[in-house]
This record gives structure tokens, sequence and C-alpha cells, in this order.
């Protein structure tokens, strides 16, 4: 199986821009990707890390990931699957977040990889400095109001409302790609599905300035629940990646709550279990339910992925 097809497998795949290219491009060449993550919050939580972890499937493939870090996005916020409009973050707030996802960040991937080192970006780096005139000149130009108009992050807010300010957001992630494109020969962005619309708007900019096509964008699918309802909360809230707020005991209890229609599924996103591991425990599942083996391991790679092997050991013992 190569990378597209095992990331297909494990139902990661969303959206491509151009599949066969995409694949030719990963089975040819060590391919640099990113994914962007806001600073929206003093923390990631657990819908951050489908994300975070496909990166860390690239690099286990050979390929080189950067995690970019939002300090100059988050100050703006992005409307993708946003029913209204944000309140503004002080600076100072959101660059105290961008430092501690920066670090979180960092835990998921190998800076150290030989050929293949990670990176972490902050797009304060280049948008910070940006001057209004040339933003509206080298960027703003390539964008019709038209275009901008039919995304559908802009079409969903038409009704109740959109700053120029959100509306803006898809050029700054935009402008990011083609930053990368061309200092760090970044062709590949990922992200969730609610990401299409601004990693399209970035190849649109490639394309009408570089006057070549050769970047992708591919997304990753909403993690559903099968009772209906949403994905990484509780009665008691969300479910963050920082243990002073989700303990490594609620975080392992999160996971073994797993229903069993949802579990393999779980095992194949958020866990680095081969095809055959995971069939045996889809068995399992099958033959003796009860015994909840997919949640147990589930829980447990999980739980040891996020916070280590010691917080693990204790949050089985309290359970
Ligand atoms: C900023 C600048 C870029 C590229 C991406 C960004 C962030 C992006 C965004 N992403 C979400 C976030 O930050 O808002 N505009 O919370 C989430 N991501 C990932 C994934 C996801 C998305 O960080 O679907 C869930 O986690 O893409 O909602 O140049």
């Amino acid at each position: 199986m190569d990378l597209l097809a095992e990331l297909q497998w494990r139902g990661l795949v969303n959206q491509t821009t151009d599949e066969d290219g995409l694949r030719k491009l990963l089975n040819e060449e060590r391919v640099t990707l990113y994914c962007g993550f806001d600073p929206t919050a003093d923390s990631l939580h657990i819908g951050h890390l489908a994300g975070i972890l496909t990166m860390r499937r690239f690099q286990q493939a050979g390929h080189r990931p950067i995690a970019l870090v939002g300090g100059a996005t988050g100050l703006i916020g992005d409307p993708s699957g946003k029913k209204s409009e944000r309140t503004l973050n002080a600076k100072e707030t959101v660059e105290a977040w961008s430092a501690r996802i920066k670090e979180q960040l960092g835990r998921f991937l190998d800076f150290e990889a030989d050929g293949n080192p990670a990176k972490i970006k902050n797009n304060y780096d280049w948008i910070g400095p940006l001057d209004v005139i040339t933003f509206l000149r080298d960027v703003g130009k390539h964008f019709s109001v038209n275009y901008m108009m039919a995304k559908e992050s802009v079409q969903s807010r038409i009704e109740t409302g959109i700053s120029f300010t959100e509306f803006s957001y898809m050029m700054l992630q935009a402008y990011d790609f083609l930053r990368l494109y061309e200092t760090e020969g970044c062709r590949l962005q990922i992200g969730g599905s609610d990401q299409w619309g601004n990693i399209t708007a970035g190849l649109e900019l490639i394309r009408k300035t570089k006057g070549e096509a050769r970047a992708f964008g591919l997304t990753i699918p909403l993690v559903t629940k099968a009772d209906g309802t949403k994905f990484g909360k509780t009665e008691s809230g969300t479910i963050w990646l920082d243990k002073e707020k989700t303990s490594p005991y609620e975080f392992y209890q999160f996971w073994i709550n797993t229903d069993d229609r949802d579990v393999i599924r779980y095992l194949k996103y958020f866990t680095f279990l081969s095809k055959e591991e995971i069939e045996a425990l889809e068995q399992e599942l099958r033959e003796a339910p009860e015994k909840r083996a997919a949640q147990k391991t589930l829980a447990e790679e999980v739980t040891k992925l996020v916070h280590g092997e010691e917080a693990l050991r204790q949050a089985i013992r309290i359970s």
C-alpha cells in the first residue's frame, strides 16, 4: 500500500485537488507539506489530532511536515465552519497562546529526522511585517470578489453577516501557502474538510503568481459520531491536549467510552497500529464486544501518544 492508499484505507482522505498527480508526486519525491493551527485558545484539543497525526504519517513515510502556528491569522479569525463572527482576542493573548500551541505541536513531530526533519513556523513572521499597500497590490489583486463570495465559508454567512476582516481571512491563508511554496518548496497543504476553500484559494494564488500548478491540497473528513453528537466534547466540555485542562485520566476515559460503532474508525484515524492489528480487533469486537478490547487498545494508544507511557500507567491504575 502506498501512503495515499493507506490514508484512504484509514478513512483520512476527504478530498484531494488532483489525486493521480498527488499519488505520483508522493511516490516519486520527498514532499514538503504543511498544516496550520490558529491560536484560538491556550491549548489544542482532540479535534486537532487527526491533522497532527496525519502530518506524522507523512513524516514516517519520508515526507517533510511543517506545522504552522497562525500567530497572524489567529488575530483575524477564520470564518470557515463558523456560524457567527468571532470576537477578536488581544495581541498579547494570541502571542501567549501561540507559544503554548507551538510547544504542543512539537511533541508529535520529529525535528531530528535524517533528511526530512519537521519544522514549526509562525505566520506572524511574514504577515506581521506586511504593509497594507503591498498586501492589496500583491495578494488582493489576484482575488476577485466574486470568487471569494462563492466560497462556502462566505456563502454560509451571507444571511447572518460577515465582517471584512473575516472575509479577508482566506487571502492570508492563501498567502501562507504561496510563501511556504517559495521559501520551503512546500507542495501540499492538508487540513480538515472545513479548510477546503482556504486551501484551494492558496492553490489559486500559486497558479496566478507562479503560472504553474505544481501544488496540491488534501482534506481530512470531519470526525463524526454514530449517535450524531459532536466528537470531542463530553458533558464536562472539550477534551484538550493540555493535561492541566483535561487530565490523562479523563482523556483515557474519553476514549474508553467510544461507541462500538465508532471504535474501529477511530483506531484507524488516531493510532499507528497496522491494518492487520486493527482487523484483528475488529474481529474481536464482533465476537466478544463485552471485552471492549478495541476500546482499551484505542484508549491506551492515544493516551500514550499524547501524554506518554507514565501518564498512561497512572490513568489505567486509577481506572
Ligand atoms: C492558518 C494559516 C494557514 C493554514 C491554516 C490555518 C488555520 C486554519 C484553521 N484551522 C483550524 C484551527 O486552527 O482555522 N485556518 O482550529 C483547524 N485546524 C485543523 C484542521 C481542522 C481545522 O487546525 O479541520 C481541525 O484541526 O485543519 O478546523 O496558512
